[in-house]
Parts: C-alpha cells; structure tokens; sequence
C-alpha cells in the first residue's frame, strides 16, 4: 500500500478545471441534452410500440410531429458526445481518489456514479453508430438502447440527488455567501467552456442538416444528405437488400382485406381518384425530407373494402423476410386524407427502391412504419 501512495500514486491534480463548479456548469447542459434525447427517444418508441391500449389512438397530427421529435433527439444525442467527453474529462482524477471507498454509502455511491457512466458512454456511442447505419454487435439495437435510457435516466436521478448540495452551491455565477464572482472563475474555465459550447455548435451545425433541410449543405459529419437518393430522396433499405425482386405490372395485385375484401391491378389503383400531399420521411437513424406523394387515400380503400371506422390496419409488404416488411396504424392515420398509398413521388412514378409500385406515406408517422412495396391491406377489428 505505501508503494502505490508514493510520489505518483495517487496523482495530484492542481488545476481548477477539475472542481466541482466546471462539473456542475458543464452536466447542466448535459443533463439538458439527456434530457430532451430521453423524451423524444420514449417518443419514438411509445410511437413505434405503443402499448396495445394506446395503439388505435396515437395523432396523425401534426404532420411533422415525428421529424420533429426524431430530429431533436438525434441532435440533442450527438451535442451530448462534446459535452460528455468534457464532463468526465472534469471529474476523471476523481478515479484516483484514495482510499478508493470510505464506507458502504460511499461504496454505494460510486457504483452508481460508474453505473451512469457506463450507461451514457453506451447510449451516446450505441445511437451514434446507428445513425451511421453500422451495427458492430449481437444484440437487438432498439430493446437494449430503451432500456438502458432507463438505467441512464435512475443513475442520473441518483447521481443529481446526491450531489444536490454542491450543485446548488455553484449553479449561480456567485460563490455561496458572497456578492462577488469567485476569483478563480478566471480566464481558464472560461476559455474550457467556451471551447466546449464552440464543440457543441460545431457538431450540431455540421450533422442537423441532415433532418433541418435549410442546413443540409453543411452536413460535412452527417452520414446522410437528404438530396442523395433516387428521385431526391434518399433509401434505407433498397429493394435488392429487402429482398425484392422485379415486380412485374401485369402481375401486382393489392389485397384490401375487410367486410367485403377486394383485389386491385395496377392499373385499377392508377384509374381511382389520385390525391396529392406534401409529407416527409422522417428516419430514426436521423435523416428526414420532405417530399411530393401522389397516390390513393388509405381511406378510400377501407371504404371500399367495408372496413368500419374505428378499425385498425396492418399493412403487409411484398418483401418476404426482414423487420420491417408488416406496419400497423390506428384509425386516426387510417382515415387521415393525407395517408395515401402512393404510387408517384415528385413527379415520377416510385423506383423499385422508393417501394414500387405502391408504398404508404402517412403524417406523423417514424420512416420505418411508412412500408414499401405494399402488397396487402387488412383492416383488423
Ligand atoms: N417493406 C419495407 N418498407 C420499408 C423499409 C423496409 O426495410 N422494408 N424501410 C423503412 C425505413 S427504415 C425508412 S426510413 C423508409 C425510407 O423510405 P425511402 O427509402 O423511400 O426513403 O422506408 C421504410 N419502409
Ligand atoms: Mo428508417
């Protein structure tokens, strides 16, 4: 033991940088980017798994609702990454402290202190690798992000309750008990967090692009520019990676289960009214464009298959294997006149990639529900 506390065990860290003032000015704007990336984050996934007594009720409005919410928690998730590689690069000689645990409660503390740094090491690197679309891992990404928002969310409420007293104590600009500014808010920890703030404007300015189209030619870090597609729009899962093949013309049929069940050629969906709408994708792995869809109302088709009001729909694409080939939506989308089935997108017809000959295109509405290559609707009681 008195070999480890000799000269350079533990390490003794001198600066101010390390104190409890920067750590509490940089985690209250982490805390606020957890925040906002924990909300939409149960946002996006109550919407794409809603408990079944909320299913047939979630909103069609407004129309760009999930680019939204979807938007913000990408971006709140990416500005976290500058602000957590600051914040533990404030508290890191807090690993040296000696002795490393005092008493149980202490013991305790720090365990649940590593316990938030692992779970948000784990979230903003797990998100972070998604929106790039690459899945170095064996788990299911979206179960395990949720639940370790979870984790991340106690440990943070612990950690926050914990440290009340000293967050209290330096949440203003004045030293408790005094009128003036501390005389060692110096020049140092300004320039640290104006550095950081500089950070944060840099990743957000260069990624938000990607879902904020007026910004979407400073997307220099964003995996994806939302003008890069066929047809302007971008793909994420094209129909050679779905696993579809050529659909021939002649040969597409649309089932409309229900009441009274119908099948639809190609050309009969081509010669019913055509509605037009301004709707966006909106991915959860972060991009989103606004695009023109010309098609048939989901509507329509219920009524002409018998389907009662309230009922729910399932609609069932062509691809025959992979996640996302069923979605399912309430009455609301169902009846919504902007949810279409469309056959046209900025004035063309789709390409194979973009769902041809038909896909869905609802408001409000995660990309990953709006099912391409849709071969079947079933209206469900
Ligand atoms: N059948 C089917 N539909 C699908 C997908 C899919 O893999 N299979 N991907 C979804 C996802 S994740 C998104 S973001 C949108 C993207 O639509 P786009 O490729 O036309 O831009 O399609 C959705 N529809
Ligand atoms: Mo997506």
């Amino acid at each position: 033991m008195d070999v480890m506390r000799s000269r350079f065990f533990p390490p003794v860290f001198k600066g101010r940088l390390h104190d409890a003032r920067t750590a509490t000015s940089i985690g209250r704007w982490l805390g606020l980017a957890f925040a906002v990336c924990f909300v939409t984050g149960l946002v996006s996934h109550y919407t794409q798994h809603p408990p079944e007594w909320a299913a047939n009720g979630l909103p069609s409005r407004p129309v760009w609702g999930y680019r939204f919410t979807q938007g913000l928690h990408v971006a709140s998730g990416i500005a976290a990454v500058p602000l957590l590689l600051a914040k533990l690069w404030t508290v890191y000689p807090r690993l040296f402290e000696w002795p490393p645990v005092r008493s149980v409660l202490h013991g305790l503390e720090r365990l649940s202190v590593a316990l938030l740094v692992a779970a948000s090491v784990f979230e903003v690197a797990t998100g972070l690798l998604n929106t790039a679309q690459w899945y170095p891992w064996l788990f299911s990404f979206v179960p395990v992000h949720h639940a370790v928002a979870w984790l991340l969310a106690g440990s943070l409420m612990l950690h926050l309750a914990v440290k009340a007293p000293r967050i209290r104590d330096h949440w203003s600009r004045r030293s408790p008990g005094t009128l003036a500014l501390p005389a060692e808010d110096g020049p140092d920890r300004r320039s640290l967090l104006t550095a950081v703030a500089a950070a944060v404007g840099a990743v957000t300015v260069t990624t938000v692009g990607q879902s904020f189209t007026p910004l979407k030619d400073l997307t220099l870090l964003a995996p994806r520019h939302p003008d890069h597609g066929p047809q302007g729009l971008p793909v994420n899962r094209t129909a050679a990676a779905a696993g579809v093949g050529a659909i021939h013309d002649g040969r597409y049929r649309l089932t409309v289960s229900g009441p009274r069940p119908c099948t639809l050629t190609l050309d009969e969906l081509r010669a019913l009214p055509q509605h037009e709408v301004e709707l966006p994708i909106a991915c959860v792995e972060g991009w989103s464009k606004s695009a023109h869809w010309t098609g048939v109302r989901v509507a329509d088709l219920l009524d002409r298959a018998g389907a009662p009001a309230h009922a729910r729909v399932r609609v069932v694409s062509l691809q025959t294997r992979g996640g996302y080939r069923v979605s399912e939506m309430g009455h609301e989308h169902a009846r919504d006149p902007l949810t279409l089935l469309a056959l046209r997108l900025n004035g063309e017809e789709l390409t194979p990639d973009h769902g041809y000959p038909v896909r869905l295109i609802a408001p409000n509405r995660p990309g990953v529900l709006q099912t391409k290559w849709v071969g079947r609707l079933e209206a469900l009681s």
